[in-house]
């Protein structure tokens, strides 16, 4: 895979992602975008990969949002056009059907806190602030932020991020839930790979499975997420990872998946 704003690298059953502009502190421009929905459907789609990090270059930005030059000159109906594309590439990441881990080196703000938003798990340096300062542009969100935020923070955090614009740090951000772990600067790709690592060590059916219950579900009335739930439980149960898993666990040895 061969990118101009893009570094893509493998490490066993691991990709790890890092958005190379660090001039703008990796302000994702229509090309980053479109290299991003490149390098995510080749990952999908190759077997041997499990588990996915995502970062930025340097140790400034995780991504500081959509490239505001290219903003500042957009029609009505390229600001939707735009707004669209970018949410397709969020879909992709958020529907991968396996985890994305979010290493949040340092700016995360509108399109780069909405494309951490996207991602399954999000692991920020002591050194990050996130935010949604779209307002203070005299815009709002276009890769559906105001959706993700609140679901993930909850309707009165989310309309006071984005009605304030404020930046918070990371601390904050996981005081509210925003990001799931922090740790310091030195140590967040580290940790954002051995985690990367661990859930690659899963069965990859039942991540998957996982994955759609918990993003599909939510967006079903309770009851049918349930049958939705249950179906799932019934094809993973087909697979040879479920057999290898409840036979090690039998055998008192660490089961060996497969991903069939
Ligand atoms: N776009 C373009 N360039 C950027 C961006 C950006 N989002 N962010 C930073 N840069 C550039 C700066 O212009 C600067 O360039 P130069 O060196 O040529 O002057 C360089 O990166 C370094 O930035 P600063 O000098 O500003 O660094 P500071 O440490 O002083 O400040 C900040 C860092 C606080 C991150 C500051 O750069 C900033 O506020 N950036 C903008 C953050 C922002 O508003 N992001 C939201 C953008 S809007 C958005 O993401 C909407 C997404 C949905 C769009 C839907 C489609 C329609």
């Amino acid at each position: 895979m061969a990118f101009e704003n893009l570094l893509v690298e493998r490490d066993g059953g691991v990709a790890v992602i890092t958005v190379n502009r660090p001039k703008v502190l990796n302000a994702l421009n229509t090309q980053t975008l479109d290299e991003l929905r490149r390098a995510i459907l080749e990952l999908k789609h190759d077997d041997s990969v499990r588990a996915v990090v995502l970062t930025g270059a340097g140790d400034k930005g995780f991504i500081a949002g959509a490239d505001i030059n290219e903003l500042a000159v957009q029609t009505p109906t390229g600001g939707r056009e735009h707004a669209l594309r970018g949410q397709h590439v969020l879909d992709l990441i958020e529907h991968m059907g396996k985890p994305v881990i979010a290493a949040i080196n340092g700016y995360a703000l509108g399109g780069g806190c909405e494309m951490a938003m996207a991602c399954t798990l999000r692991i920020a340096a002591e050194t990050a602030k996130l935010g949604q300062p779209e307002i203070n542009l005299g815009i709002i969100p276009g890769y559906a932020g105001t959706q993700r935020l609140a679901r993930i923070v909850g309707k009165g955090r989310a309309l006071e991020l984005l009605l304030t614009g404020d930046q918070i740090p990371a601390q904050e951000a996981h005081r509210i839930g925003l990001v799931n772990r922090v740790v310091p600067a030195a140590a967040l790709m580290s940790e954002a790979k051995k985690l990367a690592a661990t859930l690659a060590s899963k069965a990859p059916v039942a991540v998957h499975y996982i994955l759609d219950a918990v993003q599909k579900g939510m967006e079903m009335p309770f009851p049918e997420a349930e049958v939705f739930e249950a179906t799932l439980f019934g094809l993973v149960s087909s697979t040879e990872d479920m057999r290898e898993g409840t036979k090690a666990f039998l055998e008192k040895r660490k089961a060996d998946f497969k991903g069939r």
